[in-house]
C-alpha cells in the first residue's frame, strides 16, 4: 500500500474562473524538475519566492511565489511544488500545459489526498473530511470536518479498536489456559469490558450521527389540506417570498424545494398542493407529485387549520401515504384561533406562519429530530459509510455481549468482526474499489 508512486501530477488547485491569485500544484518524484521547468530556479525548501513563470516553450507569462515542500513531509508525502501566479483561467491552463510538457499528468479528482492517504500522511476518514469541509454547508458542519480533519473521530474510533484488540488478546490467552482460572480475565471483568465497549461506541455513534446531519442535513415535506398555510410556512422558514400565497385553494400545483438552514442544521423542505379531491387534471399531477415528495422526506410537517381542527379529510389523506419516519401535526393560524403557540405533545405544536410565533418551537423540534437538541459542540464530521461501519461493530459488540462468558471463541468472533468494521472508517481494512469512489467526489486539486 505504501509503495511510491512513480508518475508526477499536476492540477490547478484554485476554484474556476477569475481570481486575484491561481495555485498550481504538482506531486511526485519529478515534482522539482517540473518545477524548474516553469521557474529555472527552485526555492529553498518551505520559503515562499517571488519566480518569473514560464509556459512550454520557455517564454515568460506570468509572476509569482513558488513553494517547493520535499516529501516525505508535505502534504502528499511526495516532492510537493505550489506556483502561485494570477487567477487567470488562461494564464493557469497556459502553467499546467507547461507542467505537463515538462513531464506531469493532469490529476485525477482527489488524487492528492489519495496520494496523502497512500503514503500514510492521513487516514481515510480524515481524507473524507478535507472533503466535507470544503463542501460544508453552515458554521456547525464547518468546526465538526474540522475536528474530524484534526484527527478526533480517528483517534476516537482508534481507541476502541485498541480496547477490542486488547479484550481479544485476553480471550484468546484465556483460550490457551483454558483448565486454568484466568485470572486476567474473570467473567464480571470480561462483562465490564464489554460494557465499556458497548458505551464508548454508543458515544461515539451519537457524535458522529450528529456530524453526518450537519453534512447531509434533513428533508422536510410540508403537507394537509389546501389553504391551510403550507405555503406561507415555507417562506417563513426561507424568510423570502419562494411560494405564492392566496386564498384560493389549488395555488401551489408544482413540488416547490428550498434548500434553508435552520439554526445550522441544512434542511431541504418541500412544499406541495394541498391533498385534495380534484377534477383538474394538472392539479391532480401536482398531488402526485406532492405525494411522492411526502414518501420520500425523513420528516412530514402535516398541516392543520387550528380554526377548524383534523378532519376526516386529513385522516383520508394521511391513509393514503406511505408510512414516515416521522409525523408531526402543525396547527396553524394560531393567530386567529387564539390558542398559544408552542409545543403541544411530543410530535405536536401550534404555530402562526403569518406572525412567526411558534417558529422557534417547529426548528427545535426538528433540530431535536435530527440528534442536534443537546447542541452540536462535539459533533465529530461523518459520512453514511461511517455510521453504517459504527453501527456494524455496535451490533457485534451486542452479539457479543448477549453470550455467556463461557463461550469466549464465538465472544472472540464477534469481537473480531466488530474491529474490522471500524477499521473501514479509518482505512486500516479497505477494499480498493471503495477508495475510488471516496476520491473520485473530491474536487480538482485536492
Ligand atoms: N392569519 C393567518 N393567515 C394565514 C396564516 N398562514 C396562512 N394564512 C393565509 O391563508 C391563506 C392560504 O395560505 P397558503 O400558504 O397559500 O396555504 P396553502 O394552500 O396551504 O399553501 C392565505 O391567504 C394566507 O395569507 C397564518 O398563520 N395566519
Ligand atoms: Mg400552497
Amino acid at each position: 500500500m505504501t509503495s511510491p508512486r512513480t508518475d508526477t501530477i499536476a492540477a490547478i488547485a484554485t476554484a474556476a474562473g477569475r481570481g486575484a491569485v491561481g495555485i498550481l500544484r504538482v506531486s511526485g518524484p519529478e515534482a522539482a524538475r517540473v518545477a524548474c521547468a516553469l521557474c529555472i530556479t527552485l526555492p529553498e525548501p518551505r520559503r515562499a519566492r517571488l519566480r518569473k513563470l514560464r509556459d512550454a516553450d520557455g517564454q515568460v507569462v506570468d509572476e509569482g511565489l513558488v513553494l517547493y515542500f520535499p516529501g516525505p513531509d508535505s502534504f502528499t508525502g511526495e516532492d510537493v511544488i505550489e506556483l502561485q501566479g494570477h487567477g487567470g483561467p488562461l494564464v493557469l491552463s497556459i502553467l499546467l500545459a507547461s507542467a505537463c510538457a515538462a513531464g506531469a499528468r493532469l490529476a485525477r479528482p482527489g488524487e492528492f489526498s489519495e496520494r496523502a492517504f497512500l503514503n500514510g500522511r492521513l487516514d481515510l476518514a480524515q481524507a473524507e473530511s478535507i472533503a466535507d469541509l470544503i463542501d460544508a454547508g453552515s458554521h456547525a458542519a464547518v468546526r465538526a470536518a474540522s475536528r474530524s480533519l484534526q484527527g478526533e473521530f480517528s483517534a476516537r474510533v482508534g481507541a476502541l479498536v485498541d480496547a477490542l484488540i486488547s479484550l481479544r488478546a485476553d480471550l484468546e490467552a484465556a483460550l490457551d489456559f483454558a483448565d486454568e482460572d484466568v485470572p486476567w480475565l474473570s467473567s464480571s471483568q470480561l462483562r465490564l469490558r464489554l460494557d465499556g465497549l458497548r458505551h464508548g461506541l454508543a458515544d461515539v455513534l451519537r457524535a458522529a450521527a450528529q456530524g453526518r446531519r450537519l453534512r447531509d442535513g434533513l428533508t422536510v415535506a410540508i403537507g394537509g389540506q389546501p389553504n391551510v398555510g403550507k405555503s406561507t410556512l415555507l417562506n417563513r422558514l426561507a424568510g423570502a417570498e419562494a411560494a405564492i400565497v392566496s386564498p384560493i385553494a389549488g395555488t401551489t400545483r408544482d413540488v416547490l424545494r428550498e434548500h434553508l438552514s435552520l439554526d445550522g442544521l441544512p434542511v431541504t423542505v418541500f412544499d406541495t398542493a394541498g391533498l385534495r379531491d380534484s377534477d383538474d387534471p394538472i392539479e391532480r399531477i401536482g398531488m402526485a407529485r406532492g405525494r411522492s415528495a411526502i414518501e420520500q422526506a425523513e420528516v412530514l410537517l402535516w398541516l392543520v387549520d387550528d380554526c377548524i381542527g383534523p378532519t376526516s379529510l386529513d385522516a383520508a389523506a394521511l391513509d393514503g401515504l406511505a408510512p414516515h419516519a416521522r409525523q408531526i401535526q402543525v396547527l396553524t393560524k394560531c393567530d386567529l384561533s387564539g390558542q398559544p403557540a408552542g409545543r403541544i405533545a411530543a410530535d405536536q405544536l401550534r404555530l402562526s406562519a403569518a406572525s412567526g410565533a411558534g417558529i422557534d418551537a417547529l426548528v427545535a423540534l426538528l433540530h431535536e429530530h435530527a440528534g442536534l437538541d443537546a447542541g452540536a459542540g462535539d459533533a465529530l464530521g461523518a459520512r453514511a459509510r461511517h455510521l453504517d461501519a459504527l453501527r456494524q461493530a455496535e451490533i457485534e459488540v451486542n452479539a457479543a455481549c448477549g453470550l455467556p462468558p463461557a463461550n469466549p471463541e464465538l465472544i472472540a468472533e464477534h469481537l473480531r468482526r466488530a474491529q474490522q468494521a471500524l477499521e473501514a472508517i479509518t482505512g486500516r481494512y479497505t477494499a480498493d474499489d471503495l477508495l475510488g469512489r471516496i476520491f473520485a467526489t473530491f474536487c480538482l486539486g485536492k
